[in-house]
């Protein structure tokens, strides 16, 4: 098996122009290029998928970035990803970017010299470095700039829809827990919650979590709401916070929903499984998953497509801990 020096020796090149090649990075020419990738060939050097991607111009790989590789929400969108992209025969990349900007400025360093053929950004905390990314991208949530569509359920809807059904099983003495102030989707929420109680002539106290789910952050924070058990009915700004909520409400001795009812936002599989099983706000997880693959291979494709806000419609979910 012939390394890069080889292939440089014969090729009649550097080092530095074989690896400006194959990391597509910097200016190779026409002629050269051919050169090398006739040695490439020859002798069999091993990245035999990346020399082919280089010439197809299309790697068939993929970056998703997702914020929260713990959250039952995101395990469902990468599966559902997954199989859309194997089925047209693309492989995924997997970033964990843990909601940091730092951490998903370091995964598109990385990104960058893997000549993927596009990103999935989620709920990204980044906006200018996208400008340098010359692949297309599509983002879930957080809007990233006017040339990145979007995709995301309808939160706001859902927040409405959350205060009603509350309203409508008797609360009138609601707190709603809501999300940290960098997710744009849980804004929503809270402010179609909000707005829903205003039209009602209700007020509702509001407490934010700074965490998506991290239990021990969570509960420290459950801890901090005073007298929580004056409330009867708590929206939670998604599933995994809402069982984090409800342990704490079982914990402490509060019955779910005869004294409290609770309602969470996703319909992830864990909904089902907690005790009582959790009313919830569907997102159409799977449809999302196949929206955001589907945009993203029509660009990579060069087929037209709108950059615009793509928005899912929510759905009540009626489980046992509300009445
Ligand atoms: O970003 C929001 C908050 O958490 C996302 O849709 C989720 O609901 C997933 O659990």
């Amino acid at each position: 098996m012939s390394n890069i020096r080889e292939i440089a020796e014969r090729a009649g090149v550097s080092i530095a122009t074989v690896s400006r090649y194959l990391n597509g990075s910097g200016y190779v020419s026409e002629k050269t290029k051919i050169k090398i990738q006739k040695e490439i060939e020859k002798a069999g050097y091993t990245p035999n998928a990346l020399a082919r991607a280089i010439f197809t111009k299309n790697s068939r790989t993929i970056a998703l970035m997702i914020p929260n590789i713990t959250n039952p929400f995101f395990n469902q969108m990468v599966t559902a990803i997954e199989d859309y992209a194997n089925k047209i025969g693309y492989s995924l990349f997997l970033y964990n970017t843990g909601d940091s900007r730092e951490k998903e400025k370091e995964c598109l360093e990385v990104i960058k010299s893997y000549r993927v053929s596009g990103i999935i950004a989620s709920r990204s905390q980044c906006k200018e470095e996208y400008s340098e990314i010359n692949i297309p991208v599509v983002s879930f949530e957080n809007h990233i700039s006017s040339s990145i569509a979007t995709v995301s359920s309808d939160n706001y809807n859902g927040g409405k829809m959350a205060f009603d059904h509350l309203y409508d099983r008797g609360c009138r003495n609601m707190l709603h827990i809501k999300g940290p102030r960098n997710f744009e989707a849980t804004e929503l929420r809270c402010k179609g919650f909000v707005d829903a109680a205003n039209k009602k002539g209700i007020k509702v106290d509001i407490v934010e979590f700074e965490t998506d789910f991290q239990v021990q952050i969570l509960e420290e924070y459950l801890k901090r709401i005073e007298n929580i058990k004056k409330y009867d009915g708590i929206f939670v700004f998604n599933d995994i916070a809402a069982a984090v909520v409800m342990k704490h409400l079982k914990g402490i001795g509060i019955s779910i929903p005869h004294q409290v009812q609770l309602i969470g936002f996703d319909d992830s599989f864990i909904g089902e499984l907690l005790y009582p099983s959790l009313t919830t706000i569907r997102q159409p997880i799977k449809e999302i998953g196949t929206l955001l693959i589907e945009l993203l291979i029509k660009q990579i494709n060069r087929e037209k497509v709108e950059i615009k806000d793509y928005l899912l419609e929510t759905k009540l979910i009626k489980r046992e801990s509300t009445l």
